[in-house]
């Protein structure tokens, strides 16, 4: 099995702890002297750069949350003059606003690096062709698979989300044998070559690389059934780096975490305490190479555990577990991050409408689908029945525009939707992983 980088991939844990320490105290100079917020933050806490003198201290320091990069936006939390910085990309926050995220050269250069990790890991090489059927654009994913394909000398074919039928023509015309894209969209795209009446032996594909959204071991086997590939599993998250955080090898036991660039640390969401190796909890990981945006001990809200046993395949560095849950109430539609919170801001702002509502989140022949009910203010639904479309139809179009995603919207009479007497259900999601 090709790895990219054997070095670093395979060091012992020794080595691995002795330049996490090194990269940890880099770091922390370089956020405590260049980014206020961190400065004040470790003050608070009492501690100086000092104070941390291997990975060992990295418990002393405080965490970072989204409701932080929220509260900087959008640049607040950068590390370098902006022109040092080369590159933005975004994601949905809490209340419309984006999380932002900058990168200099070298960050850009990282992530080609940790990318060209993920897809060799994969079993990518110079000899394929890459279909990054992933969003190019704000969305870390197009453009992270497109450098990391490059990096490895594989032919890009930076053709972007949707458009399914050409997917399909040009997956056959140019010999695509990796595809990269949601899990959903993968299945999507195979009932869809299925009808397109494209014979499967004509199609060169061998491996996906699927991630952005939560996927089980039955979704993997349906996928690797239907379109007759290796389905990998990759992880990120924009607020890091973007895909290549981490990501499962062809043994397909765990996601490697590149951990001589993000460390990992699993806490107790609710008592915040570090949990031994091993332990289910919260994902948090302080980048200790980046400089553009560095963060310390940041909150993924993503649930999994980890494991420092070395992987068949040789590579030593520490592997997570497939990630399923969250610890908040972020939702994932179309690969599209969405908190409640959102939409119920829009509701806020119009006083036609009660902010009493549900979500209602499905997966339709492989696609997702989001739906709002909402009930309407007493006064304004005796009106006529044109006055009620054209209230949707606004509705509908300031949500679209917030939250960045295709919603129907259901108008409905005044206390109809069900009152609970605790904390109200917002979200029903009867989609089956
Ligand atoms: O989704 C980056 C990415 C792009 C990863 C392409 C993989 C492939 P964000 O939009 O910031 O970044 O969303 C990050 O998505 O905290 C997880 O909750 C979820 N997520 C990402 N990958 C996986 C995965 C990109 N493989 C958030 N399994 C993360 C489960 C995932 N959840």
């Amino acid at each position: 099995m090709e790895i990219w980088n054997r070095p670093f991939e395979c060091m012992d844990r020794n080595g691995i702890r002795h330049i996490q320490s090194e990269r940890l105290r880099e770091t922390v100079e370089r956020v405590y002297f260049n980014v206020p917020y961190y400065r004040d933050k470790m003050q608070k806490a009492g501690l100086g750069p000092e104070n941390i003198k291997s990975i060992d201290d990295i418990a002393k320091l405080p965490f970072t949350t989204k409701q932080d990069l929220r509260d900087n936006y959008p640049f607040g939390l950068f590390a370098v003059p902006m022109s040092e910085i080369v590159r933005v990309h975004a994601s949905s926050g809490t209340t419309g606003k984006p999380t932002v995220v900058g990168y200099t050269r070298n960050d850009i250069s990282t992530w080609s690096e940790v990318m060209a990790r993920t897809l060799t890991s994969a079993g990518a090489n110079r000899n394929d062709f890459i279909q990054v059927a992933y969003g190019y654009g704000l969305f870390t994913g197009g453009l992270g698979l497109h450098y990391g394909g490059e990096k490895i000398g594989a032919s890009v074919i930076p053709i972007s989300g949707g458009n399914t039928m050409r997917q399909i023509q040009l997956m056959h015309d140019f010999g695509s044998t990796v595809l990269a894209c949601t899990p959903s969209y993968a299945l999507f795209l195979a009932e869809a070559i299925q009808e397109s009446g494209i014979k499967r032996e004509d199609l060169k594909l061998r491996v996906g690389v699927f991630g952005a959204e939560p996927w089980t071991e039955n979704m993997r086997r349906e996928i690797e059934d239907k379109l007759r590939i290796k389905a990998i599993d990759i992880y990120g998250l924009s607020e890091v780096i973007g895909p290549g955080v981490a990501s499962e090898c062809l043994v397909q036991e765990g996601l490697h975490i590149a951990e001589d660039h993000f460390y990992p640390e699993i806490i107790d969401p609710e008592t915040l305490q570090v949990l031994p190796s091993g332990s289910a909890g919260e994902l948090v990981f302080t980048t200790i190479t980046k400089e553009g945006l560095p963060l310390i001990r940041y909150r993924t809200r993503d649930l999994t555990r980890l494991t420092h046993e070395t992987c068949k395949c040789g590579r030593t560095m520490v592997r997570m577990e497939k990630c399923l849950g969250r610890s908040d109430d972020m939702l994932i539609i179309r690969g599209v991050n969405l908190f409640p919170s959102q939409v119920e801001s829009v509701l806020l702002e119009m006083s036609e409408i009660k902010p009493h509502y549900l979500l209602i989140v499905d997966r339709i022949n492989n696609l997702d689908t989001l739906e709002l009910k909402v009930e309407v203010d007493e006064a304004f639904f005796q009106d006529k029945i044109s006055q009620l479309e054209s209230l949707r139809h606004k509705l509908q179009t300031n949500l679209e525009n917030s939250i960045g995603l295709g919603i129907k919207v259901t108008l409905v009479e005044p206390k109809v939707l069900e009152r609970s007497e605790g904390k109200a259900k917002h979200v029903i999601d009867k989609r089956k992983y």
